[in-house]
Formats: C-alpha cells, structure tokens, sequence
C-alpha cells in the first residue's frame, strides 16, 4: 500500500516536470526551404551530346544511330542499352530524321517506331500507326517478319513536324509491354540530344 502510493506521487510529479520542460523549449524550426539543387538537377537533366545522334543544323537534319540488343539490359529488350524510358531522345521540330536501325539480338525480331508516349503499352499493337508519316521500320508488329536479329538493319525517314513528348516503340508482341521503349521527344526550342 505505501509502496504504490509513493510510485504514484513520483509519476505524477514527473508529469508535471515534463509538461514544464515542454512549455520551455524553443517553437519547431520552420521546415528548410527546398533545396537550390532542385533546380540545378532540372538544368542538368537537359539532353547530352552522344556519338549516335549528329545534327545539322544548317540542313536542318538528325541522324540517329539506333541499336536494338547492344547490351544484355532488359534481356536485349533495348534500344543502345536504355529500357523502360530511362532515356529521351531529343530532336528539334522541323528537322528531317534519319534513323539507322541495328538488331544485335542473336535470337529476337526487333522494330522501331515513333508512337506517342503513353504510360503503358498493350501486350499486342492492333494499330501501330506512327505518329509522323515513315516513322516507324517494316513489319514493325511481327515476332518473325520485322528487323531480323543477328545484325539485321533497316533506315527510316521522317520529318519531325510537330513538337511533343513521343516514344520510341518495339511494337512487336510483348515487347514494348516488357519496357521496350524510350522518349522521343521533338523540341520546339530546338535543343537536341539524349536525357536519361
Ligand atoms: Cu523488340
């Protein structure tokens, strides 16, 4: 009996110890305002140079070297070894691009076309329609009859007329489903190059 009296008396003076310290303490620190690296981060994201796009600007022509299966990322399911939209490519509007396609997959079919950006793709293409006339190589829709694997090439070519947020597509079944495809995005500032 005296023992739980005395523990009593002691937590409530401990409460009210607390509740006195509490009122003492300095008022939060006001959240920090966001960092100035935000910014930087959106400046260093504009597109890089790379050794697979050449621009022209006085002919007003892109040449864009693209490579399907040329590393093992994603089970060669790529583009120049990017999946999933991990990378952009930019082109300034109005420029006339040619695209130089390479299967190096030894086993799969592979195609490209310039679709519009969308947060996923169908497992099968019912229409695979290019956003720009000639954007997209042929038979793009077939596991046996697009760009055959082990080397196989195709060239396409368009004029990047209107300026938007596209994408580089592998319509072939299940592919783009699997995360082949990257942006494709046509610059009305004219910058040029890759985000990633
Ligand atoms: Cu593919």
């Amino acid at each position: 009996m005296m023992k739980r009296s005395t523990r009593l008396t002691l937590g409530a003076f401990v409460l009210f110890g607390c509740g006195g310290g509490e009122s003492d303490q300095p008022s939060p620190a006001p959240a920090p305002a966001p960092a100035p690296a935000a910014e930087a981060a959106a400046t260093a994201s504009g597109p890089m140079a790379v050794d697979w796009i050449s621009v022209d600007d006085g002919a007003r022509t892109v040449t864009i070297d693209l490579v399907a299966g040329s590393t093992d990322a994603n089970n060669r399911w790529n583009f120049n070894g990017y999946a999933n939209g991990e990378a952009t490519v930019v082109v300034p509007a109005g420029y006339a691009v040619t695209l130089n396609f390479e299967n190096r997959d030894p086993v799969n079919y592979h195609s490209v076309g310039v679709l519009e950006r969308a947060a996923s793709y169908p497992p099968i293409f019912d229409d695979a329609t290019p956003v720009f006339d000639g954007a997209i190589t042929t038979n793009a829709t077939s596991m046996t009859e697009a760009t055959a694997p082990g080397g196989g090439t195709e060239s396409i070519s368009f004029t990047a007329s209107t300026a938007g947020e596209y994408a580089l597509v592998c319509p072939v079944p299940a592919h783009a489903v699997t995360g082949m495809w990257i942006g494709f995005d046509v610059s009305e500032s004219g910058e040029s190059g890759v985000r990633s």
